[in-house]
Formats: C-alpha cells, structure tokens, sequence
C-alpha cells in the first residue's frame, strides 16, 4: 500500500477551511507576543524522529499479544509502514533496526526500499538480552557483565557485528541497553559486573568508525528484580565518560523510578555535553511502553522546556530522536501517529516558552511569575500549528483521519492477511 499526495489532499480537503480558522486565530495571537511563526514552523517541522523496527507489530506482554492484522512480516515491509507513517506526517525519515530481529539479507533491496519512501537509517540497536536459535553460549546470566569471559566476548562479536551493519546502511550510532543484572542479593558481585561491562564497552568503542557515536541506556530494573549494572544515569555518564567523546547516555523516559525528575537529568547531561538520545513513550508505573504524552504530558512538555533551552545554552550536539513503545491494544501505526502528534506539540510548547522573561524571573526570584511562564505556554493550544507544519511539508491535516479516510489497515490487512505478524518483542 502506498498512500499518494492527491489522496493526502482529497482528504484534506473537508477539514481546510475550519484548520485555517483556528491557525489563523493562533498565529496572530502568537506574533502579538512576538513570537515568529515561520521560524516555529520550521523547526516543527525539521524535527524528526525514528520508527523502531520493533514498534510496528502490536506488543505483548507475557499473558498475550493479540495482533490487529496486516503486520509487516519483513524488514521491507516494516520500511513500507514507516514510508505511510511518514507520508502522512512527514515527520518519521528514519528507522532504528533491531539486531538480529531485522537482519538485512539483501542490502541492495532494502536500501532501494527505503529510498523509495524517504526513509534512511538511524541508530543500529544490538540485541544481548536473547538467546539465539544457533548460539552455543548463554546470556541468561549477563553478557558484557557476565563472569565467563567466552560469553562476554560473544556479546562483545555481535556489538561489532551489529557497527558493521549499520555500516553498510548508512547508520551513526550504535545503541546498547543491556539487561544484565541480578535478581537476588548475592547473585553477582556489583563491582566486577560495572568491570567487566566497561570493558568490554572499551572493545566496542575502538572498534566504532570515526563518524559514530555509542549511546548507552540505562533502565533501573526488568529483566531482573534486585540489581541491574546500568542502572540509572549515572552509571551511564560514568561509562560514557570513561570510553571517549563518542560515547553518550541515551534516556529513555521509561527506564526511570516513578516521580524521577527527568527533566533535570536532561538539564544535567546537556550541560556536560553527553545527552546523545533519547527514546519516548509514556509509562504510569514502570516500562509501560504507552502512548507518548498518553499519561504525563506536563512532564513531557518540561523535559522539552529543557531540551529546548540546552539547544539554545549549551553544546550539546543533536540528540538522536526514537519512539520506543509498543504496547497490546491500539493499532501499532495510529499509536505512532498520536506518540508523533504529542511530541512535537511539546515541543512546539516548548518553543514559545519566553526564555528572557523566566531567565528575569528566576533571577528575582520571582517564583509565581516563572510558573506562570511556563504554564501559559503548556495551555495554549498548539495544535493548529503542528497541523500547520505537517500540511505545508505535505502531510496530512489530520493524519490519524486520513488513515482511518484511506482504510489503511483494512487495506494492510487485504495485502499481507489477518495472520502476519511483525517479528519483534
Ligand atoms: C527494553 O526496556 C527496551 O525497551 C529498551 O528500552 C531498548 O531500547 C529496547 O527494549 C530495545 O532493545
Ligand atoms: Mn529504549
Ligand atoms: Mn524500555
């Protein structure tokens, strides 16, 4: 299925005349309070963010995964799905592949098929947490972390191997999060799991082409209940730190403790130059996988507050974007739709936030007045102006409409049938 620009127009069509109304209305309240439309438009719309591989099947849990139909069963079909995604909201130019689950076979057809929906490839994920089919040692007691060396060199080979893919696709960045970790105390001795993970990291890295980057996540807890060795962002600085320039913490808003200040280790990290990624997805306890913006959207908004005043004040270089999410009820495509649509409108938020006068504040310590600076730009509706910056790149007013307009999935399930299902978590 490919969805054409005449058919992005026709559907856009009914819904102009009120999407003028409401841009209008908003673009003139915010030139009043000085702020430049045009430049906000183009900002929207030169933020991109990466589709995982992963996030395109409907996700399970270990009760059941209860697929929708019509999910892309090969990497190129995962491509085609990003390609829709992208037309729609001309806002997804890339994808984040998942090694081994997307192995590509033939290089040639997969960059063709990518280049035929605008789509490149960003950050190479390796996969340490899963045994393979053929493999002759197990990670089910670490893999960089892990005691017995022929197994943390097995981890050490498919990091290598996973760069060398990327390599060929045109990727930048290598992306680790490791499940090793401990559930019972005693289990492993802290000191020489942190070891042996640095380690093995260091091989890694001197082993990333001269353009890379290395991004390390971390996450608190799951797989393993009592320790895990990268747990927080700390132990992620601290290993980035150590290995080099090329070497960055990656945050993932997930892989936090409930009520963690995120924001301020966003703050925290740009300040020191190491924010090298970030995944988004919303959670209400844990590593929920939700919908971005579904469940704390003031938070998402004050981590963008920060994101957007690091661009402005520190040197930081350009994060790299993904949604990792992927949960067992909504059709996988329109959950990306809305996880898109929430992001930039947090930014967009962001963006008018009047940085000089809370600078003012914040300096007089004038604590209501900075609050309510930043809750006058989370409570304007924004929304007009996303729309506005999807449909002058060509998108969709309203792209979860037009999809369901174009029966999208109907259509997915027609071509591929009610059974296929995305490789995947
Ligand atoms: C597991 O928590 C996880 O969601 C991590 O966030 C990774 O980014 C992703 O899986 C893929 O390995
Ligand atoms: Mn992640
Ligand atoms: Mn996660």
């Amino acid at each position: 299925m490919k969805i054409t620009a005449d058919q992005i127009q026709s559907t856009n069509k009914p819904r102009e005349v009120s999407h003028s109304r409401e841009f209008n209305f908003l673009a003139e309240n915010l030139e009043k309070k000085g702020l430049n439309v045009e430049q906000l438009i183009q900002k929207l719309q030169d933020f991109q963010i990466a589709i995982p591989s992963w996030a395109l099947g409907t996700g399970g849990t270990r009760f059941g995964r209860f697929s929708g139909g019509g999910e892309p069963a090969t990497l190129i079909q995962k491509i085609q799905d990003i390609g829709i995604l992208h037309t729609l909201n001309r806002s997804s130019d890339s994808v984040s592949l998942h090694i081994p689950w997307d192995i590509p076979k033939d290089y040639d057809a997969i960059l063709q098929a990518a280049a035929e929906v605008e789509i490149g490839f960003d950050a190479v994920n390796s996969n340490t947490f899963q045994d393979q089919a053929d493999q002759s040692l197990s990670y089910k007691f670490g893999s960089l972390a892990n005691q017995d060396k022929s197994i943390r060199e097995l981890a050490i080979e498919h990091n290598k191997e996973v760069i060398r893919i990327g390599e060929k696709l045109g990727s930048k960045a290598l992306t680790v999060w490791l499940a090793d970790g401990s559930s019972f105390p005693g289990q492993h001795s802290f000191r020489k799991a942190l070891q042996n993970t640095h380690e093995c990291l260091q091989e890694i890295y001197q082993d990333l082409p001269i353009d890379w980057k290395m991004l390390i996540e971390y996450k608190p807890y799951e797989p393993y209940f009592y320790s895990t060795v990268i747990q927080d962002w700390g132990t992620s600085f601290l290993l980035a730190n150590k290995l080099g320039e090329k070497a960055y913490t990656l945050v993932d808003l997930g892989h936090h403790l409930p009520n963690t200040n995120i924001e301020q280790i966003v703050a925290t990290l740009m300040t020191e130059g190491k924010l090298g990624g970030f995944h988004f997805n919303d959670s209400k306890y844990g590593d929920d996988d939700l919908t971005v913006g579904s469940i704390k959207p003031y938070q998402l908004f004050l981590i963008f507050n920060e994101l957007v005043a690091g661009f402005e004040e520190t040197s930081n270089p350009a994060p790299a974007w993904m949604i990792d999410a992927s949960h067992n009820l909504k059709d996988p495509l329109e959950d990306l739709l809305q996880s898109v649509e929430a992001i930039k409108l947090a930014y967009a938020q962001a963006l008018i936030v009047d940085q000089n006068s809370l600078h003012a504040a914040q300096a007089s310590h004038d604590v209501a007045i900075a609050q309510e600076i930043l809750q006058d730009a989370y409570r304007t509706d924004l929304r007009p102006l996303v729309r506005e910056a999807i449909r002058q790149s060509g998108g969709a007013i309203s792209p979860i409409q037009t999809y369901r307009d174009l029966k999208v999935r109907e259509t997915l399930i027609k071509e591929r049938g009610k059974d296929s299902k995305a490789s995947g978590l």
